[in-house]
């Protein structure tokens, strides 16, 4: 039988997890069956290079991870991952920092993963390889001649020819996309944008279908976009909103409806422009104030990188005035917390909240939006309130959908919500969970392994999406 390897740059070790179980570990729990492999970084840095790949087992499941060297982890993951990709690919060219040395540091540790892992693999694996840290993973191991099949999912946007082409090294990188048999990204928007990059950059012809052949390989690419476990997370949000937390939360509001945002500390999370919307709707709707609580939760980011670091002080400043205009003796519209929240409690938190506000500039997918309607209540549902730019949005017509930009559009956005009929709020919602209940984590999974099972297999694609 086959047997399933997934790499990502972290992996969540069974001896680490606890509140903050890892998004991608919780998105691949059906893929993951007993006997599968998981590689990649443990999370600790060393002032030498070990070589050592340490191996723990959990449930069946293997994890076999390998340190990174202090200059590695600032190299490879901080500067060119995080501080010239990331940026990148969320359309941010002036935040693009490149180093050619950075990039060097990034190609040497895929060059050190290829090795270690291609001494842990079985001439029957499958290779499911995860996110920007890893692009040019799949040919290094072809270089060391694996011919397994690999694939690579992409969990960011993925940009148009005249933005990625500002990368310099962008075709170095594109070419080592065409390694993997298979290419998955969360849309048909990233799809096409990634085969217009390889028609424009590398000039191969590419088909309706997604594929194309490059160096006597054919590359599928697809668009399977990553879900939750929306029944599961909905029961858990019924049990947690009748447990203590949400009980203080409720209490301190007051009888006044809770508008929630839940975000990492992110600049691609348009959190400068929410804040400031904020503050637009108390301004042109003074009806609504006293009417409504904002909860920002922006749990802590890649503190190392000065563009986050000037975020948190902007972020600060507008909370600041804010609450210094608009807040009375026993109000205050916005609550602003930067410390991370159990997967759990959030659950809870977003059933009472009476609208959710999700407006990032851009966002690979955003599964904040879909754990927020998973866990209404379907008798009295609150409002998604959805970036056009989320991934998202390209499912989620049925939310109200702003841009991000706007900070007006975002506060008639969330004054709307706040005044919206009981019955437009369940015709909206029902049509969101459909979508939330339907393109699931495990249909995710499905997807993806049934291209990466065969070349040739007609797999099973994803529903309520436009065809590429
Ligand atoms: P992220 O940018 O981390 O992920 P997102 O999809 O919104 O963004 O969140 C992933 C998980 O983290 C969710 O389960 C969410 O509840 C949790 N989370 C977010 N903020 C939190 C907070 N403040 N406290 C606690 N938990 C929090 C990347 C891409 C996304 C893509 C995912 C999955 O940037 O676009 O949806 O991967 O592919």
């Amino acid at each position: 039988m086959t047997r399933l390897v997934v790499v990502s740059n972290r992996v969540p070790l069974p001896s680490e997890r606890g509140a903050k179980a890892g998004g991608l570990a919780v998105a691949l729990a059906d893929a993951l069956r007993p006997g599968s492999l998981w590689f990649g970084w443990s999370g600790r840095r060393t002032s030498h290079d070990t070589r050592r790949t340490h191996v723990q087992r959990s449930d069946g499941i293997t994890y076999a991870t390998i340190d990174l060297t202090d200059a590695e982890y600032d190299g490879f993951y901080v500067n060119f991952s995080n501080g010239a990709l990331w940026p990148l690919l969320h359309f941010r060219l002036g935040l693009l920092d490149f180093n050619a040395d950075d990039y060097k540091e990034y190609c040497s540790v895929n060059r050190r993963y290829a090795a270690a892992l291609k001494a842990l693999l079985q001439p029957d694996d499958v290779i499911w390889v995860h996110d920007y840290h890893l692009i040019p993973l799949g040919a290094e191991l072809r270089a060391l001649g694996v011919e397994n099949r690999i694939g690579f999912f992409l969990h960011t946007p993925f940009v148009p020819p005249a933005v990625f082409q500002a990368l310099p090294r962008a075709t170095e990188l594109l070419t080592a996309l065409c390694a993997y048999d298979i290419v998955g990204f969360h849309t048909p928007t990233y799809c096409k944008a990634f085969l217009d990059c390889v028609t424009e950059c590398l000039g191969i012809r590419t088909g309706t279908d997604g594929r194309f052949s490059f160096r006597s390989r054919t590359v599928q690419a697809i668009a399977d976009p990553i879900g939750i476990d929306a029944k599961s997370f909905a029961a858990k949000a019924e049990a947690v909103a009748r447990g203590k937390d949400a009980a203080a939360l409720r209490e301190s509001l007051n009888g006044r409806a809770l508008a929630i945002g839940v975000d990492r500390l992110d600049y691609s999370k348009g959190l400068p422009n929410r804040f400031i919307a904020i503050g637009r709707l108390l301004a042109n709707h003074p009806e609504d104030r006293r009417q409504i609580s904002f909860l920002q939760i922006a749990a802590r980011s890649r503190e190392e990188q000065h563009a986050y670091q000037r975020l948190r002080r902007e972020l600060d400043r507008i909370a600041g005035e804010t609450n210094g205009r608009y807040s009375e003796f026993d109000w205050t519209p916005l609550r602003y917390m930067t410390n991370a929240v159990k997967r759990d409690t959030l659950a809870g938190f977003f059933r009472i909240a009476r609208m959710a506000v999700v407006t990032p500039l851009r966002d690979g997918m955003n599964l904040v939006a879909k754990e927020y309607v998973a866990a209404q209540d379907p008798e009295d549902p609150g409002v998604l309130i959805l970036s056009r730019f989320a991934g998202a949005a390209e499912e989620m017509t049925a939310a109200l959908l702003v841009n991000p930009f706007d900070a007006d559009e975002i506060a008639e956005a969330m004054h709307r919500a706040l005044t919206m009929s009981l019955q437009e709020r369940v015709e909206r919602w029902k049509t969101l969970y459909g979508v939330v209940a339907t393109n699931t984590a495990e249909r995710f999974c499905n997807v993806f392994m049934s291209y990466l099972a065969r070349s040739d297999t007609v797999a099973q694609r994803p529903v309520l999406l436009r065809a590429i």
